[in-house]
């Protein structure tokens, strides 16, 4: 019989919360062969990422895992061995206290927010002591040694190699989504949030020799295209050299074959934030705004670490291009001198995907972590 996990997820906004949830329960399954229950309270959410599931259902298993909606009224149900609470949401009280009185105590881990800062290693699995004898763990993901780790499936580069190295495969999949590429053009997909430095952006790829194809699946955005483009024409705008072109909500396997396909991602958030630099292409990220512009350190300090080996000239055209699109330079020029390293910057995308894989991944470090805590308790 294998032990039980109870994966806890509430939207608060976006997409980020489910997303990387409903990626590290399916990963516990497939790899780990761990019996997962993955609770949301907002249906609606998970099925824009897993188009086959049903909002209206209570219960349903999906790559086998059990998706059990999160109502107010919290069931009584059996506790399991590990529960994880993500992004420090507040688990149900009748829950907790079914935690108190088990006999055997499950191990509770909050899964935080991914962020490259130096701090987090010092902060990764360490207890918080809480009521009724129990001990909730700090569970960081991370970029470094000493953190948790990226989620990332075991045969998840071989498979995205295969597929870009298929030019079938490539052609097929974007043909099934409904897009073209003319021999030359560049292929960009475009993940933002509301966004003013796009407007700088777009008036250099439109002034460019090549032509580029931006794809953008709906979403934040859109009015900002609007706003530079004018009226789009069923889905597609065009002017100078660059088109733009809406692409409906894609699953989030189909947004990796996006990324894969792509010779340049701007991503946002979290989870498309990983993948992207799993894809091996260049990425411009949109980091999630927070008050008091926290966000900032976050962002420099993976600039920091994304930099580390570059040249000079190499380092200062990604920070450039990074904080332009997150509001602070000339997003226009920061593109130009962006390009001018384009070759070397793309080769590094895949030295810094191959670096990052060469560590354990969150999900394995996740089990790992419970062994660890299992034999101490023992
Ligand atoms: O949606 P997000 O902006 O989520 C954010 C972040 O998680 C942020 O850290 C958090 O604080 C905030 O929400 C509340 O961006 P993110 O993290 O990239 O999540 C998007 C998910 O949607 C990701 O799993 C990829 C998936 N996706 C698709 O499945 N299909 C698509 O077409 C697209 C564009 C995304």
């Amino acid at each position: 019989m294998s032990e039980r996990w109870d994966i806890f997820c509430c939207v608060v906004d976006n997409y980020g919360d489910i997303g990387v949830t409903w990626r590290l329960a399916r990963q516990l399954v497939a790899e780990q062969e761990l019996q997962v229950r993955l609770w949301v309270d907002e249906p609606a959410a998970f099925v824009r990422l897993c188009p086959q599931a049903d909002a209206r259902l209570a219960v349903q298993l999906i790559d086998g895992v059990e998706i059990c909606h999160w109502p107010k009224d919290f069931p009584l149900v059996e506790v399991a061995d590990v529960v994880i609470e993500a992004f420090a949401c507040t688990l149900p009280a009748s829950y907790v206290e079914a935690m108190t009185e088990r006999v055997r105590k499950p191990l509770w881990l909050n899964l935080e927010y991914l962020s490259a800062e130096d701090w987090v290693a010092g902060c990764h699995g360490l207890p918080s002591p809480q009521a009724g004898g129990l001990q909730k763990f700090f569970f960081f993901p991370g970029f470094s040694e000493g953190t948790g780790g990226l989620l990332r499936e075991g045969d998840l580069l071989a498979r995205r190699r295969a597929f870009q190295a298929d030019v079938q495969a490539r052609r097929a999949f974007l043909a099934r989504i409904g897009v073209t590429q003319a021999a030359g053009t560049r292929l960009i997909s475009l993940f933002a949030y509301e966004n003013p430095a796009l407007a700088g952006w777009l008036d250099a790829l439109a002034a460019d020799t090549q032509a580029t194809l931006l794809l953008v699946p709906q979403g934040r955005i859109e009015g900002d295209l609007c706003r530079w483009f004018g009226e789009e024409q069923a889905g597609v705008w065009q002017r100078g050299s660059v088109r733009a072109q809406l692409l409906p909500f894609l699953s989030q396997a189909d947004y990796d074959r996006l990324l894969w396909s792509c010779d340049f991602n701007a991503v946002r958030g979290e989870d498309s934030f990983v993948r992207a630099q799993w894809a091996g292409r260049p990425l411009l990220w949109h980091i999630y705004q927070q008050e008091e512009g926290a966000h900032w350190d976050k962002l420099e300090a993976f600039l920091d670490r994304y930099c580390a080996a570059q040249t000079p000239e190499q380092a200062s055209a990604t920070r450039d291009l990074y904080r332009a699109w997150n509001g602070a330079g000339d997003m226009q020029q920061a593109w130009l001198d962006w390009l001018e390293q384009s070759p070397a910057l793309t080769e590094w995308a895949e030295s810094w995907c191959q670096q990052q894989a060469s560590r354990p991944d969150l999900a394995s470090a996740l089990v790992q972590f419970y062994r660890n805590w299992l034999s101490c308790a023992a």
